[in-house]
């Protein structure tokens, strides 16, 4: 297949799943057109891959860059130059909509949707995103959804047929466990620091969990959150116990040999960072939210909590600390789940099925 793929370009777990997407569906023989505003941050080269950057030409008449016309824009472009089959747009806003107009603009390509999460649980709630997202959803030849919960969010809220569910998928020779050398206990969390994802909770229930203890925080990524959580860890008097690394490339390294995965998010539709820290054989503590206990199993690969119980999260993730027995065995259960369910050859499998069913929906139409 001539297969487009737009994301954002991001750490995101959007744009990481797209990136890692469209490299696996290159490796399988297919060609792949990945569409972003830059080259995505875990992008691997293949041969049968390439990047087409969007531009958008500053004017001063435009106070707001046209990003979603000129993506559109390309779309058409890149689709007349390379005859592209289909272009599954990753995260619905404004993605979906840009390659709707570019269809209007007389390209005759599938649409495949895939829903990741705030495009429906946060801007889908926004009055002035709704339409577009319902537009983008009932003109999609196949409309995705990362988990069994945010396919039921979307149906409920758009009022549109339950989409296909394709869990997100992960890597399992580059996030691999390490065996856990003696040192000091050290709890990962790794997100983009935004409201949503609580850092500041996180940073709080890691406080509870390490009183008396020697452990270390390791904080991975960046965001609007990013100032407060480093104000909360002085404040609890932590700031030596906490690392706040930024960005990192290699996220596996920082994941290996972890003692726990901590999140702390207030809404998760599915939760790939808390799937890598498991294929990594790291157990994970978590909010009961979304679409978090289809990838955690509480008791068996991690800890689920109530949603905004700081003090639960705190006494699970002491549980952990202290706990040695407990913790190897989940590790094991946490990196078995992974093998058995999330595998990337699986889940780029269950794509390209999805993606023959969007063309043959597309081909009864035309
Ligand atoms: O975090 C977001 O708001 C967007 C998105 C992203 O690009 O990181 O995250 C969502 O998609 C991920 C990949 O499917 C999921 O693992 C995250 O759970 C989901 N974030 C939320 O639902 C908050």
């Amino acid at each position: 297949m001539r297969i487009g793929i737009v994301c954002y370009p991001t750490f995101g777990g959007s744009g990481v799943v797209a990136s890692d997407l469209a490299h696996g569906l290159a490796q399988r023989g297919h060609e792949v057109h990945l569409l972003s505003y830059e080259s995505p941050a875990r992008l691997w080269f293949h041969p049968n891959l390439q990047v087409h950057e969007v531009e958008v030409t500053a004017y001063p008449l435009h106070k707001y860059p046209p990003y979603t016309l000129a993506l559109a824009v390309r779309i058409a472009e890149v689709c007349k130059a390379h005859r592209l089959d289909l272009v599954n747009v990753h995260y619905a806003v404004p993605h979906g909509a840009s390659a709707l107009v570019a269809r209007a603009l007389g390209r005759r390509f599938a649409l495949v949707t895939t829903c990741h999460g705030t495009d429906i649980s946060l801007t889908g709630g926004d009055p002035g995103f709704a339409p577009l997202i319902r537009w983008t959803l009932q003109n999609s030849e196949a409309v995705t959804a990362v988990s069994g919960w945010l396919a039921r969010e979307t149906r409920r809220l758009f009022r549109v047929p339950l989409p296909d569910v394709l869990p997100n998928f992960v890597d399992l020779a580059r996030f691999a466990p390490i065996p856990v050398s003696p040192g000091l206990p050290r709890v990962v969390h790794c997100s983009n620091f935004r409201p949503v994802k609580r850092p500041c909770d996180v940073v709080t229930a890691f406080a509870k969990a390490a009183r008396g203890i020697p452990a270390r925080l390791d904080l991975v990524g960046d965001g609007p959150e990013a100032a407060r959580a480093r104000a909360e860890a002085a404040r609890l008097g932590i700031s030596g116990k906490v690392r706040f690394l930024g960005s990192q490339e290699a996220v596996e390294e920082v994941l290996r040999g972890a003692s726990a995965y901590l999140l702390a998010s207030e809404s998760e539709s599915f939760g790939l960072s808390a799937l890598e820290a498991m294929a990594c054989g790291v157990p994970v503590v978590a909010p009961r939210v979304g679409g978090l206990p289809e990838v955690v199993r509480h008791g068996r690969t991690g800890l689920l909590c109530p949603s905004g119980d700081v003090g639960a999260l705190g006494r699970a993730l002491r549980r952990l600390l202290t706990d040695e027995a407990l913790r190897r065995r989940m590790a094991e259960a946490a990196r078995g789940l992974a093998v058995d369910r999330f595998g990337r050859e699986i889940g780029i499998a269950r794509y390209e099925t999805l993606y023959r069913k969007a063309l043959a929906v597309r081909r009864s139409h035309a």
